[in-house]
């Protein structure tokens, strides 16, 4: 029996400091191969899982390294993403402001507009100085999805802690079957 292979292109996105180099890092755990694109200010990492039988997930997972880059050199970053990893930190509701402007910079420069993202509502380990309820961030998506459904694309969240690894590899499975689910629609 051969094994079908995916590749998914993923982008880490979110404020400065939130957690996204520190969630790329728990997931690929300990044989992992990273390279640094320092042009590109961005981190890029692959990844390969088998969660699926016979089927074979490659992940390439772009994390950007800087926080003011030019737009040129974002819209390489974002471009042919099939989804997104969208990461707030809950003790920081601005943070969790911003989520928007990230998903527009995403829908802008991918090449193919909407796609599935997966908002993290990270450092949920910080649980004495949390600030954003995760209701709020439920109704965020909820009604995201309502815009986004007519492209055939869901959305979802997930409380995560990239120290405690809470709910790091769902959020990666969760991704890679909405993008799955999505090509197979095709
Ligand atoms: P970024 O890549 O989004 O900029 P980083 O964020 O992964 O570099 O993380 C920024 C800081 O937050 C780091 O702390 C990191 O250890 C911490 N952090 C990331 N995720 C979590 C989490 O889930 N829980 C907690 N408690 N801390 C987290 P430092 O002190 O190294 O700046
Ligand atoms: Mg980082």
């Amino acid at each position: 029996m051969t094994e079908k292979l995916f590749i998914f292109k993923i982008v880490l996105i979110g404020d400065g400091a939130v957690g996204k180099t520190s969630i790329r890092m728990q997931y690929m755990g300990y044989g992992f191969n990273t390279s640094h694109l320092m042009t590109l200010g961005a981190d890029f990492s692959t990844i390969d899982k088998e969660i699926i039988p016979n089927e074979k997930w490659k992940f390439q997972i772009w994390d950007l390294a800087g926080q003011q880059m030019f737009e040129q050199v974002r819209a390489r970053f974002y471009k042919g993403a099939q989804g997104a990893l969208l990461v707030f930190d809950i003790t920081r509701p601005s943070s969790f402001q911003n989520l928007p402007m990230w998903l527009n910079e995403l829908y802008k420069f991918n090449g193919s507009g909407v796609v599935p993202v997966v908002v993290l509502a990270n450092k949920s380990d910080l649980r004495d100085r949390k600030s954003v309820k995760f209701k709020q961030v439920q109704k965020y998506v909820t009604e995201l999805n309502l815009r986004t459904q007519r492209y055939g694309v869901i959305n979802y969240c997930l409380e995560t802690s990239a120290k405690t690894g809470l709910n790091i590899d769902r959020a990666f499975e969760i991704l890679g079957r909405s993008i799955r689910d999505k090509s197979n629609q095709k």
